[in-house]
């Protein structure tokens, strides 16, 4: 049997590198069905029984965009084995928006932080093993340009895959939050896996109805939502935006340093 390993990542953040420098010339392009959005699937180098998905580049799993959906349908109806989740390390606050929505999917995920090459000209640390236990998920440093680590990324994401076992989310939003989101994972159906609850409990909560397209029993939580608008005096979607944001933020400041003395060298 082949294991599946989704690429998943914001635009621009080194998706096509690693992919590239993953399988090399065993390379499969077509369009996702129905829509014009590029698909790319390729076997790992040395691993003909490992598949590499290349998942359009995007910022989020909401439902805004093409590529937002085809990449989310994906993850949730396909359930590959594990996901590669790769972030541009010099835009880390950014690219982590996208990975705490990934880590709620109950798929494994492991992370590979992308451009080390260039934080180590500018002198920017990431203490990775602080990162990986504030996100409950394994990091690995990586340069997908010039090759650094890229197939320890992958492999360990095999082994990953392997294991079976999901991230647990660690992320925690306010415990206000958090008892919406728990109020709304008791009304699912128990054709959402456990695993899943939490981010089709916060997709209701935001009133994303492109979701409701990939579940089989739709609870009302009407009253979940008021109750959450009215304590927070804000719209849902809002909400746990800024619950991520603050989440996030607090990762940052814990897990990166700057380094003022040295300059990026760009000659
Ligand atoms: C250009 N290190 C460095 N330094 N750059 C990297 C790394 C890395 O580890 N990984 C990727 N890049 P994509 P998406 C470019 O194309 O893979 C660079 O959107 C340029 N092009 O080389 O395309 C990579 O698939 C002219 O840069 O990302 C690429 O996720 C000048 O990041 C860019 C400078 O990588 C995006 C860069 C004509």
């Amino acid at each position: 049997m082949s294991i599946k390993i989704a690429l998943a990542g914001n635009p621009n953040c080194g998706k096509t590198t690693l992919f590239n420098a993953l399988t090399g010339s065993n390379q499969f392009v077509g369009n996702w069905p129905g829509v014009t959005v590029e698909k790319k699937e390729g076997k790992l180098k040395g691993d003909k029984e490992v598949i590499i998905m290349d998942l359009p580049g995007i910022y989020s799993l909401s439902p805004y965009t093409l590529e937002e959906v085809v990449a989310r349908n994906y993850l949730i109806s396909e359930r590959p084995d594990a996901i590669l989740n790769i972030v541009d390390g010099t835009n880390i606050e950014r690219n982590l928006y996208l990975s705490t929505q990934l880590m709620e999917l109950g798929i494994p995920v492991i992370m590979a932080v992308n451009m080390i090459d260039v934080l180590e000209k500018t002198g920017e640390k990431i203490h990775i093993d602080k990162l990986s236990k504030r996100l409950g998920c394994e990091v690995v440093e990586i340069s997908a340009l010039k090759g650094t680590k890229t197939m320890e990324a992958a492999q360990r994401a095999v082994e990953l895959a392997k294991r079976k076992n999901a991230n647990i989310p660690v992320h925690e939003f306010t415990p206000e939050a958090e008892a919406v989101i728990q109020a709304v994972e008791e009304k699912l159906g128990l054709d959402i896996p456990v695993e899943q609850k939490r981010f089709f409990a916060i997709k209701l909560l935001e009133k994303d109805e492109k979701i409701q397209s990939q579940m089989k029993t739709i609870p009302d939580v009407s009253k979940e939502i008021k109750q959450m608008e009215e304590e927070f005096d804000d719209d849902t979607e809002s909400i746990i935006t800024n619950e991520r944001y603050v989440f996030i933020s607090s990762i940052i400041n814990e897990c990166c340093t700057k380094n003022k003395t040295k300059k990026l060298n760009t000659s």
